[in-house]
């Protein structure tokens, strides 16, 4: 509940009381059971309450008929996220994705919804008469915008694919920081690149992805993408309208799990956050889990045992910067894998090749003193066809291979 009221909070929205009902399962017209509607009723009179929000998706019928009993406008958990990341949505691929997902939402409930929304001023297509005549408009128009904007999102899409092909040729690994909302993901991305991402003590601050180069100290290179938080219930109408974002950030070599290590459901917002990237088919991709936030947990809570629950897990303070380092090394550690080791004898005159060996390969050890520079690096499979011409050993060399080509 502490979270509804933060999500209505967000949407601009004032909570002036909470309520919940104990059933064994929900009323097939009213979700809730009449007594307690009533006594809602009374309560939203007395308080002039103009919305009623409810943490679970509501049928369209139930809606309808929660609305006649309250006498004010009725949302469901599905409608008030939607309604945040309309508010939230910057790019033209954002705004589109949303704005399908709120159509899809309405349409099956816009025929008994028309009949409440006649009644008030706004809302889409709301212009105009009551009736039947002028429902069947209203209908067709949200149906052709829905198809407008399926045709849209693939243009878009068509671009950003071009896009990404070009980023794809970019030879670095790439990691996408995922986790539950207000986590702290873009703090993070900003402590350690220096982005100036949306941070903010609010829910879906961001929604569109921001992608940065971070060079880790041993001259690795790794594009980080932060991307749109996760949600218990987040709407399944949602994950489908994101899912070619979402399947992108999925696409990425390794990812950064950040959870609140100090909330209180830290647990069940990690498994919301697995379920979904179960969802899009992110499952089982190799993650470093991040605990954020600790400069705000107490002693002997629960991050001891977040940490030792997830090996090579990582406490971190994204806001005073405490473990940065730690998480940097996990980084590179775990993106390793992804080159391999070589050596090159570079000619001393060939400055312009030793410059671009220390841009994008990580160089481990380097000797000017022979005839040539002699370099042992790290380098992406990509750079190696440029660098073939200096390579003089492939792979691992072991001191004993060394010391017979040095007697031969
Ligand atoms: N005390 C403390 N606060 C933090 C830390 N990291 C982030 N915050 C705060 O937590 C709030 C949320 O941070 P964001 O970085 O916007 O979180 P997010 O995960 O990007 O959230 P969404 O984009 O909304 O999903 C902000 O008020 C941050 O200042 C931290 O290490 N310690
Ligand atoms: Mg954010």
């Amino acid at each position: 509940m502490e979270e509804l009221a933060e999500l209505t909070t967000t949407a601009g929205g004032e909570v002036v009381g909470t309520g919940t009902q104990k059933l064994e399962s929900p009323v097939a017209g009213t979700f809730i059971g009449t007594g307690k509607a009533a006594e809602f009723a009374d309560y939203c009179r007395s308080q002039n309450v103009d919305t009623v929000v409810f943490d679970d998706e509501l049928s369209p019928a139930q809606s309808r008929n929660l609305e006649t009993a309250f006498g004010c406008k009725v949302l469901d958990r599905t409608a008030l996220i939607l309604d945040i990341f309309a508010q939230r949505a910057r790019t033209r691929e954002g705004k589109l994705q949303v704005e399908l997902a709120q159509l899809k939402h309405l349409l099956p409930r816009l025929t008994r919804f028309w009949g409440h929304l006649s009644r008030q001023s706004g809302g889409i297509g709301m212009r105009g008469g009551e009736g039947e005549s002028q429902l069947e408009t209203d209908r067709r128009r949200v149906q052709e915008r829905i198809e407008r904007i399926i045709s849209d999102l693939q243009d878009v899409r068509r671009h950003r694919a071009t896009q990404r092909d070009g980023r794809q040729r970019q030879p670095w690994p790439s990691a996408s920081i995922v986790g539950y909302t207000n986590a702290g993901k873009s703090t993070l991305l900003n402590a350690l690149t220096g982005a100036h991402t949306l941070e903010e003590d609010k829910l879906f601050a961001t929604l569109d992805p921001t992608t940065r180069r971070l060079r880790l100290p041993t001259n690795q290179n790794v594009y980080l993408t932060d991307t749109v938080g996760f949600i218990r219930k987040l709407p399944h109408g949602l994950v489908e309208a994101f899912k070619a974002t979402l399947e992108e950030v999925a696409q990425a070599d390794l990812l950064l799990h950040v959870a609140d290590a100090g909330h209180p459901q830290a647990v069940e917002q990690i498994a919301a956050v697995n379920a979904v990237l179960a969802e899009i088919g992110a499952a089982g991709k190799p993650t470093i889990m991040v605990f954020n936030k600790i400069d705000r947990v107490e002693e002997g809570g629960q991050l001891a045992k977040l940490l030792e629950q997830y090996p090579g897990s990582v406490g971190i303070s994204a806001k005073t910067g405490e473990g940065l380092a730690a998480l940097i090394q996990e980084l590179g550690t775990q993106l390793r894998p992804s080159r391999e080791l070589v050596e090159l004898a570079v000619p001393h005159g060939d400055s312009a090749v030793i410059a671009r060996l220390h841009e994008v390969g990580q160089v481990l050890e380097r000797d000017y003193n022979g005839k040539n520079a002699r370099f042992k690096a790290r380098l992406s499979p990509h750079f190696r066809p440029e660098f073939a011409a200096y390579i003089v050993r492939p792979g691992k060399v072991s001191a004993g291979a060394r010391a017979r080509k040095a007697a031969g």
